[in-house]
């Protein structure tokens, strides 16, 4: 049996499936899974990349010890984090988090270099204050140090496939989040690079989905007891799952639901008109230079951050700790306290720039209904209930810009990653669009991180080969309007 690995690391966990294909059909099997817990350092919230790398070895030990050692391997995480190296091949900044606050103040900064409606006709990419290049603006006003001591840029993804072969390489759908790379030339744009003032040598070659990065440095070797094939998937997770999205037609929007909620379409070329910014749709680079065309949706984020408020954790280790918890939610238990308040109908925007880091969600959710004199929710259920309502709300609307902006009718929604098992999201977004909802497979980033080197080992034809292999293989739940 030929054994591939996705180590596929979300902004809350992170988890090792291993992947093989038998008589055509695509079979799954998670070997570990691991908390992503965020440290403070040097005044900010940044990943703890030392444990990141540690679980990512444990991970290849735990493949090692049921005997499955794969003959490939990549990995993908969230977007636009980045270390910086120095010429001695060590670290010269700290793999800050994109949530962190010291981006504040850097949009602005940055448009007097570069007006944003040239950034876009030029990237595509939508207006985010934790872009790459609004992080890296920021980075030259606080440590014009570290840019100066840095000869390359590593995106998440890209340091571990460093520590892990030695090599480093850019990867082009990670890139593409940068908001640095130029949505027609497909490759870093030069003149966005210099209008930042941002140095264009720490920005290398941009490679594919499928290339390979190498083999396990001896250390490594010594560490798991194995070699293996580092290869490139779309190491944007948003990049790999589109990939596993099993549509059955031209007229689907798909939604890869996790800690973010990204709806969109897959198209052949960049849509960069004045509307397509006004309604900050994004045209990210995906698997053989298909652009995603997208909005970001607040997500399951907001339903973890007040699951964790309620259970007094906190996202970022050793800071902001709050008094022990009377009880321990579970999502389920959420899920059925929303219910119970079905009529409860305050609505928040949840693209509200108050939700992306509030120090308290439940806080923020319930300044927002005050601010719009709505009814605030008093009890778990209606806040719960005013949160789902308002995704599915997010989800109708960004729907109808899409319609707009394509000039295309949409006939029904798949939804993959882990929030695809939320039923009653699932529900709420087929009542609000309309709309029939596919929801599955759960592990689409995974597979799609898979299915990248499924083609490469020719274990599939092509990408239509793969996807067509998508259905028979996983339990898609179909929920009517
Ligand atoms: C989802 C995701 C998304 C980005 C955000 C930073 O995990 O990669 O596509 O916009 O994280």
């Amino acid at each position: 049996m030929k054994y591939h690995l996705a180590i596929d690391i979300g902004a809350s966990s992170g988890r090792h499936i291993l992947g093989h294909v038998e008589k055509g059909c695509m079979m799954l099997e998670e070997i570990y899974r691991f908390d992503n817990i965020q440290v403070r350092k040097n005044g900010h919230d940044c990943w703890n990349t030392e444990q990141l790398w540690q679980s990512i070895l444990e991970g290849l030990r735990a493949c090692k010890a049921v005997n499955k050692v794969p003959e490939t391997m990549g990995i993908d995480t969230w977007a636009v984090d980045f270390v910086l190296m120095g010429a001695d091949g060590r670290p010269v900044s700290d793999a800050v988090a994109y949530r962190d606050k010291r981006t504040k103040g850097a949009m602005e900064q940055a448009e007097r270099g570069l007006p944003f409606p040239e950034l876009y006709a030029r990237t595509g990419i939508q207006k985010q204050v934790f872009n790459t290049a609004y992080q890296l603006t920021a980075l030259q006003r606080e440590h014009p140090e570290q840019l100066a001591a840095a000869s390359r840029l590593l995106m998440i993804p890209e340091y571990f496939n460093y520590l892990l072969t030695g090599n480093m390489l850019n990867e082009y759908t990670n890139a593409t989040s940068t908001a640095l790379v130029n949505a027609y030339t497909r490759s870093w744009d030069d003149t966005v690079i210099a209008a930042l003032g941002l140095p264009r040598r720490i920005f290398g070659p941009l490679n594919l989905p499928g290339a390979r990065v190498g083999r396990f440095t001896g250390e490594v070797q010594g560490a798991v007891g194995f070699d293996c094939d580092v290869l490139l998937p779309a190491t944007h997770d948003t990049g790999s799952a589109f990939l596993a999205v099993p549509a059955r037609d031209e007229n689907a929007v798909y939604i890869s639901s996790g800690t973010w909620s990204l709806l969109g379409v897959e198209n052949e070329a960049p849509i960069t008109g004045e509307a397509s910014m006004l309604a900050n749709f994004t045209n990210e680079g995906g698997y053989r230079y298909r652009y995603r065309y997208l909005k970001n949706i607040m997500g399951l984020w907001m339903i973890q951050s007040i699951r964790r408020e309620l259970n007094g954790v906190s996202y970022v280790e050793d800071s902001k700790k709050t008094a022990a918890a009377q009880r321990q939610w579970s999502y389920a238990e959420l899920e059925a306290e929303a219910r119970g308040c079905a009529d409860f109908t305050s609505r928040v925007d949840v693209n509200d720039s108050s939700f992306l880091a509030p120090e308290s969600m439940t806080d923020a959710v319930k300044q927002f209904c005050v601010q719009t004199g709505q009814s605030v929710p008093q009890t778990v259920g209606e806040l719960m209930q005013c949160v789902y309502a308002s995704l599915a709300a997010g989800y109708a609307g960004a729907v109808r810009e899409l319609s707009a902006l394509t000039g295309k009718v949409y006939t029904s929604i798949n939804i993959v990653g882990g929030g695809s098992k939320d039923g009653y999201l699932n529900e709420l977004t087929a009542r609000t669009t309309g709309l029939p909802v596919f929801a599955g497979p759960t592990e689409g980033t995974a597979l799609g991180n898979l299915m990248a080197q499924f083609i490469a080992a020719g274990e599939f034809d092509d990408l239509e080969a793969a996807r067509a292999a998508i259905r028979q293989s996983f339990d898609i739940k179909e929920v009517t309007p």
